[in-house]
């Protein structure tokens, strides 16, 4: 490796004890350290590049014995869980950025990103996780795609489009991954409100708003998965009471006129208000 300039005797000490390490996890641990304390400026970044990439390349390999490696969490909030996942320097951090405000690194080089990266992004009345995949697609974070809500891939125009929808649909077969997809192009305008919304839209979620007789709806959503009925929120309310109830009244998109009364088949949309009457 070419020496860097103005690194510390900490660096080469780093840099010693990975040319004698052993194992992948040392190994990947003192690039991770050599990768900290290397000097961030134009002349290193070949260096930091190239680190990056062994370092990428070193956690794609399988680990010798499980329980060997770091297992990356990420506890689900919100409602509903989005991934971003796409090539390398694809612009993943920089949408995470913009989604959530969260401050994740973003860099011209490759690999920048090597764990999992999340934040919250505040749509109208409702909060969505939104985690950033390292495009190493290691087992660990590929099992956080396999449980999300929803995947969005992200396409560079700069790079070939073909080629990297190939390449991520590749990555998400061999994992056997059927969670919903949904697809933004990247490193061009991209209307932000607009694509809260297509996420959401996406997300395969609804908010529905209680009522009480003659009062207001609650101004806290309740979220359900898209296809719940009636009989989903009068058991979210109150589990005892589907013995009593009667009929539901519904102001929203689910009903032709608002006001509406329906029973406990009745599908619901998209922040319909239900008012329960038992
Ligand atoms: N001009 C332009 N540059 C962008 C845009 N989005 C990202 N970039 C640049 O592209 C490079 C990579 O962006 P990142 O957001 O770090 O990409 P990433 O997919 O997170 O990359 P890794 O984590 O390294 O895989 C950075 O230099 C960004 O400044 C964009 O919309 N327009
Ligand atoms: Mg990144």
């Amino acid at each position: 490796m070419k020496m860097p300039v103005n690194a510390s005797i900490e660096y080469y000490k780093a840099e010693e004890k990975f040319t004698s390490a052993k194992t992948r996890e040392d190994k990947i641990a003192c690039l991770e350290e050599m990768i900290r304390l290397l000097p961030k400026h134009k002349s290193s970044e070949t260096v930091h590049a190239q680190l990056r990439k062994k370092l990428a390349k070193l956690k794609e390999e399988k680990p010798k014995k499980s329980g060997q490696r770091p297992k990356w969490i990420v506890k689900k909030e919100g409602a509903g869980q989005v991934c971003l996942i796409g090539v390398t320097n694809s612009g993943k951090s920089t949408l995470l950025k913009e989604l959530t405000g969260v401050d994740a690194d973003i860099a011209s080089y490759e690999y920048t990103t090597t764990k999992p990266e999340f934040g919250m992004m505040r749509y109208e009345d409702v909060w969505v996780q939104i985690v950033e995949i390292p495009s190493t697609f290691e087992p660990e974070v590929m099992s956080i795609v396999h449980n999300s809500d929803l995947i969005l891939i992200l396409l560079d125009v700069n790079q070939g489009l073909e080629k990297q929808r190939r390449e991520i649909d590749d990555i998400l077969a061999r994992r056997m991954i059927k969670t919903k997809k949904s697809y933004v192009m990247t490193k061009q305008e991209i209307n932000i409100e607009k694509l809260k919304r297509q996420i959401w839209d996406n997300l395969g979620k609804i908010r529905v708003y209680t009522k009480t007789p003659g009062k207001k709806a609650e101004d806290k959503p309740i979220i359900f998965k898209s296809k719940a009925k009636v009989k989903d929120v009068v058991q979210e309310v109150h589990k005892s009471f589907l013995k009593h109830f009667r009929y539901a009244k519904i102001w929203g998109k689910s009903v032709k006129f608002n006001g509406a009364t329906v029973g406990l088949k009745h599908a619901l949309a998209d922040k319909d208000i239900v008012e329960i009457r038992a």
